[in-house]
């Protein structure tokens, strides 16, 4: 099979792609190796920025979520026992986010994909990638029904996640991988309870983090910082309730009322950035390139901002014989990417216990905590950042 980009992964990044990509008239085949089923259920992130979700409006994916999708005008930030609200909209000129879980945005991309034509292979699982670096075609051999196959292309995009196998491609010795692990994990639930608070509440309590945030107004989506080796076992619904209860405390606007548990899983919360995040004809994006922690809400995000510098990268190239745009793909991204790791480490270091802090580490934390709530200097920088940073 030959296609003029090949784009290994249907998560947000790839699935992006090959729709960016289309609306410019150039042809990509997406490889996937789970189910449609698979995909569409993974419950994931649930924040988009501003400049993600304008990306998705203007690419013509974003009916759904301009209907249904919660515009939040700020986020709470909940520590000694009471609530501080950062104002998003008042601190940044009108801006907000949306709250929209990810699976959702995977919904109405490969609906829209589908009904375009577009070619997506499920269950088909890339084992191999060969010649990136040269003028001929690359090549991607994948796994399909039991049996191998090869996909050509002009271009590569190694839209994999962290766990895929594109990263393997980049140039031996030419690549670096930059990496911060956090002596803690997230356990998140999905659960049938109605919101607490009209906006997520990013507490930091003694017994450790706890985040509140929703996907309906029946459904919520709740975390505990755990540790980071923790088994699911240890953690029944009671106790998770009840640390939830403990942690965010009384200072809600609705009491938390215990309802089913859909959905429970425990996240690793690791920083990694790979550079380049260009080997030749491929190119990573999203997962594949840089993970960050959770608490900032960004990893969709970055994903949209990598695909958006691609996209353009790529129809340049088609359209109008200019490469320079591929040329600078990964310092581009990378400019933004790391501002993204900042914001993300320093949440995460903001609001988590460290098993390892000792008095004095408190103390400055819970000066940061006062600083960030009472300056508005210091309550922008959050806002800017938590509604996105601009694209180029
Ligand atoms: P994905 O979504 O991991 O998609 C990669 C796809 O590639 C497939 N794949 C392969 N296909 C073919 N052949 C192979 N060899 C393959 N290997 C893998 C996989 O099956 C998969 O379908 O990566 P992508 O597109 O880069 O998107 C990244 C985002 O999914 C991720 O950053 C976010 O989910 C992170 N994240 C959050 N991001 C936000 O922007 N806002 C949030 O509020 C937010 N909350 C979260 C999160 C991630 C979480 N978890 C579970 C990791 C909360 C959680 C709990
Ligand atoms: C979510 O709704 O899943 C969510 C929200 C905010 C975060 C992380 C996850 O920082």
């Amino acid at each position: 099979m030959r296609t003029e980009v090949a784009i290994i992964g249907a998560g947000p990044a790839g699935l992006l792609l090959s729709h960016l990509l289309a609306g410019a008239g150039v042809h990509s085949v997406v490889l996937e190796r789970h189910t449609r089923d698979h995909v569409e259920a993974r419950i994931r992130a649930g924040v988009l920025e501003e400049p993600a979700a304008r990306t998705l409006v203007a690419a013509g994916i974003g009916d759904r979520l301009k209907r249904e999708g919660l515009r939040h005008e700020g986020i709470h930030l909940s520590f000694g026992g009471r609530r501080h609200r950062i104002d998003f909209a008042a601190l940044t000129g009108g801006k907000a986010v949306t709250v929209y879980g990810q699976h959702e945005v995977i919904k109405d991309m490969i609906a829209a994909r589908l009904a375009a034509g577009g070619e997506i292979l499920f269950e088909a699982e890339a084992i191999g990638i060969e010649g990136c670096d040269g003028d001929a075609s690359p090549l991607v051999r994948y796994r399909s029904g039991g049996v191998g196959h090869e996909l050509r292309a002009d271009f590569v995009a190694g839209c994999d996640g962290f766990h895929g196998i594109s990263r393997a491609g980049l140039a031996p010795g030419r690549m670096q991988a930059l990496e911060r692990t956090y002596p803690f994990g997230w356990l998140g639930i999905l659960a049938e309870t109605p919101p607490v608070s009209d906006e997520l509440i990013y507490a930091r309590h003694g017994d450790g983090f706890a985040l509140f945030s929703m996907r309906t107004p029946e459904l919520s989506r709740l975390y505990v910082q755990c540790p980071p080796d923790d088994d699911l076992d240890a953690w029944p619904d009671g106790r998770v309730w009840a640390a939830l209860r403990t942690r965010l405390g009384p200072d809600t606007d609705r009491p938390l009322v215990p309802g089913r548990v859909l959905q429970k899983g425990i996240t690793q919360m690791r920083s990694f950035v790979v550079e380049p995040m260009r080997f030749g004809r491929l190119f990573l994006a999203g997962d594949a390139a840089h993970i960050v922690p959770p608490t900032g809400a960004k990893g969709m995000n970055l994903a949209v901002a990598d695909i958006n510098v691609l996209a353009r990268a790529l129809t340049a190239h088609y359209r109008d014989a200019r490469d320079d745009l591929l040329e600078t793909y990964s310092d581009t991204c990378l400019g933004r990417t790391w501002k993204v790791e900042r914001f993300s480490w320093w949440m995460t270091s903001l609001l988590h216990k460290f098993p390892d802090a000792g008095p004095f580490d408190e103390r400055l934390q819970r000066a940061e905590l006062d600083y960030v709530t009472n300056s508005r200097a210091a309550a922008t920088t959050l806002a800017e950042n938590y509604v996105g940073l601009a694209y180029d």
